[in-house]
């Protein structure tokens, strides 16, 4: 049996996702992020030392953390040909630079907008928060809000050439892929002016497996 070690609101959502699409069976433990820090639980640490979610283990004894890594293993372990282009094609080159590119590439700016957007908001002496307020919103001006712009263009332009971002069918890479483009609509500026990755999140929320993977996971508050 597969276990998922699932913190709410978070990237083990699109495991989840990945799990029923295959029709794998798999059971859930719950973790509840500190509604303050919005860090996970010590709990999780036991599991796996980094402590933070996803984290996959079986009853062969894998434990896995890494959503890419552990998308890419579950594929090859039970995909039986589904979610994944032929080994050695071109396809299979563009599936493993999306499995790479949306955490590599694109959570850093995003996570990084979530900072200092809290920073904006925190909580501290009221002499310092003019200052902490001008540096986030530099850093944002400067290098984060750029980066993002072209992040999403890229992606918009990518969606032009094919429904999915490795070609005609959904792979591993566009399970990826949700969670930051899930982030970048909650609070990363997509939006309408974006067509193609609003058709995206609005084809991916639509199917089936999807929605049992929410009604498995309780509430994903990048949908609201
Ligand atoms: N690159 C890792 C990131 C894992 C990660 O940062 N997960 C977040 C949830 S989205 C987490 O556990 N945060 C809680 C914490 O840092 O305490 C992956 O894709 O699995």
């Amino acid at each position: 049996m597969i276990t998922v070690h699932h913190l709410n609101n978070s990237r083990s959502q699109r495991i989840l996702w990945l799990l029923e699409e295959l029709d794998l069976p798999y059971e859930i433990v719950r973790y509840q992020r500190d509604p303050k820090t919005m860090l996970a639980p010590p709990s999780l640490r036991a599991v796996h030392p980094l402590g933070k979610s996803p984290v996959v283990t079986t009853d062969d004894g894998l434990t896995l953390a890494e959503s890419g890594a552990i998308i890419q293993t579950l594929i090859e372990r039970h995909g039986a040909g589904r979610l994944a282009p032929a080994a050695g094609s071109d396809d299979a080159v563009r599936y493993r630079y999306w499995l790479h590119y949306a955490e590599g590439s694109l959570m850093p700016p995003l996570l990084l907008k979530l900072v200092f957007d809290r920073i904006e908001t925190a909580k501290m002496p009221f002499f310092a928060k003019p200052i902490a307020k001008a540096i986030a919103a530099r850093a944002k001006a400067s290098f984060i809000t750029p980066n993002l712009v072209s992040h999403l263009n890229f992606l918009e332009a990518e969606l032009a050439h094919r429904p999915w971002f490795v070609n005609e069918a959904l792979t591993g890479a566009d399970i990826q892929l949700s969670f930051p483009i899930e982030a970048a609509a909650a609070r990363g500026g997509l939006d309408s002016s974006r067509p193609r990755l609003m058709d995206f999140l609005a084809r991916i929320h639509a199917r089936p497996a999807y929605q049992r993977a929410l009604e498995r996971g309780g509430p994903y508050a990048l949908l609201s």
